[in-house]
């Protein structure tokens, strides 16, 4: 059964990838199982129809069949439990690979979600500055201990996992502020992790979407 997941009609990150679908979409390429897509308006997200999918009105949803999930973390570790390739066999490395998913939305995605709010939502504020210091200081103390343990490695732990897919998309967020370049590791982390085959389909998936209303004007 082919799932259906939603998206943004018109993402604000203008096709970068930014917008929490393509963690879904990396991850139904990442597995090798092909999915429709559902583009919703920002005024579709408050109707009724999507707010049976999503309580909250936000994307992404997934649907198969008769299962219909919200939080893209719930989708990811679905995905990755119900299809090989995104979570290792051994149970002791298949729990660390899921704590690392959990790492990344419980631990690095707060500081960097909320650096976002400060500088891009909050910016006109007369207080901007000081809170966009204050929370970059934050997420900074977050990466720094992330690229400690990170180390050499190439994934977080062992082969790449689902957790490394959450938190390079989550990483990929601390890129537009500067904040990831202070940290090479990281940064060469996520270009790894990008430079995977399913990473550049689910990017260009989404991609499409943004240069298709370009080229309507
Ligand atoms: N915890 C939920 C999950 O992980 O699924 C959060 C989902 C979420 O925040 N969805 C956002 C949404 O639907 C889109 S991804 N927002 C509409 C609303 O809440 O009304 C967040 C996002 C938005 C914009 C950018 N950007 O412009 O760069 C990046 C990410």
């Amino acid at each position: 059964m082919t799932p259906t997941i939603t998206v943004f009609a018109d993402s604000p990150d203008r096709g970068q990838g930014l917008a929490r679908d393509m963690r879904v979409r990396w991850a139904l390429e990442e597995v090798g199982q092909p999915y429709d897509v559902r583009r919703q308006s920002f005024a579709e997200l408050g109707r009724p129809e999507h707010l049976a999918r999503s309580p909250f009105g936000q994307i992404p949803t997934y649907e198969a069949g008769a299962l219909a999930l919200f939080e893209s973390g719930a989708i990811v570790l679905h995905i990755a439990t119900q299809y090989e390739g995104l979570l290792p066999a051994e149970p002791d490395a298949r729990a660390r690979a899921q704590m690392w998913l959990f790492a990344a939305l419980d631990t690095i995605e707060p500081p960097i979600v909320e650096l976002f709010i400060a500088r891009v939502i909050e910016g006109d504020k007369p207080w901007a500055a000081e809170r966009v210091a204050l929370v970059k200081d934050r997420a900074r103390h977050r990466l720094g201990q992330l690229a400690a343990r990170l180390g050499e490695r190439d994934w977080l732990d062992g082969d790449f996992s689902a957790g490394d897919l959450m938190m390079v998309t989550v990483l990929m967020r601390a890129q537009p502020s500067g904040l990831l370049a202070e940290f090479s590791s990281l940064a060469d982390y996520v270009v790894r992790g990008q430079a995977r085959p399913a990473f550049a389909r689910a990017f260009a998936a989404q991609r499409a979407i943004w240069e298709s209303l370009q080229a309507a004007g």
